[in-house]
């Protein structure tokens, strides 16, 4: 029997598990899922912007890149009072995570405090943190752990091979060298990309390839599939069949056996039985709230049917064993109200 987890997937094999016939690919991925994972228990985070647009960089995808004109106003970096009270309302509406999102291509030394600050107080309300601020160096990596983040998001967002056709202000190996930082400072990675920005299936397989062969597995790997923004480059991509989008999440789960594989962005347009193909897939995690960062997301309310229908629960968080202010776990209201899909 090979090893299950692996770090020396080649394009073939992945692009064999892409092209098996569909009720194949979902069984193998399925009983993968079921190795590690309840396959009833979905994780779910939510996200806020608490650094809005006027960024540099000119992610082809991205409302908030201030050389584009997609409506997006720059913002400054929110208060952390008012941070604390968009978690609280995250926590009550029962996410497990909380996730901060910044529009930069990095964060400047003299942002780092006010952030920490945030992360510390995030923490407090008993909620898992998650940060996503662009490229980090090493010390800024060590003083985000200190301030108690759990997890830092950096995506490689594309294949190899496709990526100078998406970004062209930062490079690939950049953005392995943020990663290497963040594990290195003994942060948990969540990293992913995204698909339906024209790239081929060898060029998915590839991102997944990619992801996959990093030295350690990402411990959160979000799919995004392109929410398309008009005045962005890729606005007008071709759509992405749904199908494709599925095996996406397939070979993720196969590829990736004990991460979070995660349902991203691009939910909002996707069909209730899409989102079931793919929990099916091995998708075990979302973003929970009506918005991402700047696009939309369904609505919570939505997401409770969903979840009822499909006889999915939230998953709980164990807090850490140490941590005296918030011991055992975090119970969620959106539990209790998933059991009853009248
Ligand atoms: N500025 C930081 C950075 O780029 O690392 C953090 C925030 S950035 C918005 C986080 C990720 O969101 C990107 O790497 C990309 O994968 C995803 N993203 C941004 N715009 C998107 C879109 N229109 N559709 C899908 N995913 C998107
Ligand atoms: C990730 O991979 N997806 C999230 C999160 N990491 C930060 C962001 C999605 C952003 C979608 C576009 C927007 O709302 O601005
Ligand atoms: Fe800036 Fe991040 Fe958007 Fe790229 S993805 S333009 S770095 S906010």
């Amino acid at each position: 029997m090979p090893p299950v987890i692996r770090h020396d997937w080649h394009l073939d094999e992945l692009l064999a598990l892409f092209e098996l016939p569909l009720p194949e690919l979902l069984h193998r991925a399925a009983s993968m899922h079921r190795t590690h994972f309840d396959p009833a228990q979905v994780q779910v985070s939510t996200l806020l912007s608490v650094k809005t647009g006027g960024c540099p960089e000119d992610c082809g995808y991205c409302p908030q890149a201030q050389r584009y004109a997609t409506g997006v106003d720059a913002q400054k970096l929110m208060d952390t009072e008012a941070v604390l009270e968009r978690a609280r309302q995250a926590r009550a509406a029962g996410a497990s995570r909380f996730c901060m999102g910044a529009a930069w291509r990095s964060p400047k030394d003299r942002d780092i405090p006010k952030v920490a600050a945030m992360i510390r107080e995030v923490k407090a309300l008993g909620l898992e943190t998650c940060a996503t601020l662009g490229m980090l160096e090493g010390h800024q990596a060590r003083a985000l752990k200190e301030a108690g983040l759990d997890y830092y998001n950096h995506n490689l967002d594309t294949a190899p091979d496709y990526y100078d056709s998406v970004i062209h202000t930062r490079q690939y190996q950049d953005r392995l060298d943020t990663l290497a930082h963040v594990r290195e400072a003994g942060l948990k990675t969540c990293c992913g990309g995204i698909v339906g920005m024209g790239e081929t299936r060898a060029q998915r397989a590839g991102l997944l390839q990619a992801l996959a062969n990093l030295p350690a597995h990402p411990d959160s790997v979000p799919i995004n599939r392109l929410v398309q923004v008009a005045g962005t480059p890729l606005h007008g991509s071709p759509e992405l069949d749904p199908f494709e989008f599925v095996r996406m999440i397939a070979v993720a789960r196969i590829t990736m056996p004990r991460s979070m594989v995660r349902l991203s962005a691009g939910r909002e347009t996707m069909s209730d039985e899409l989102q079931a193909l793919c929990f099916l897939a091995g998708a075990n995690s979302i973003f929970y709230g009506e918005k991402l960062l700047t696009t939309g997301n369904p609505d919570t309310a939505r997401d409770r049917q969903l979840f009822a229908r499909l006889g999915l629960v939230p998953m709980e968080v164990t807090v850490d064993a140490d941590d005296h202010d918030h011991p055992g776990t975090v119970h969620m209201d959106i539990a209790a109200e998933c059991a009853d899909p009248a």
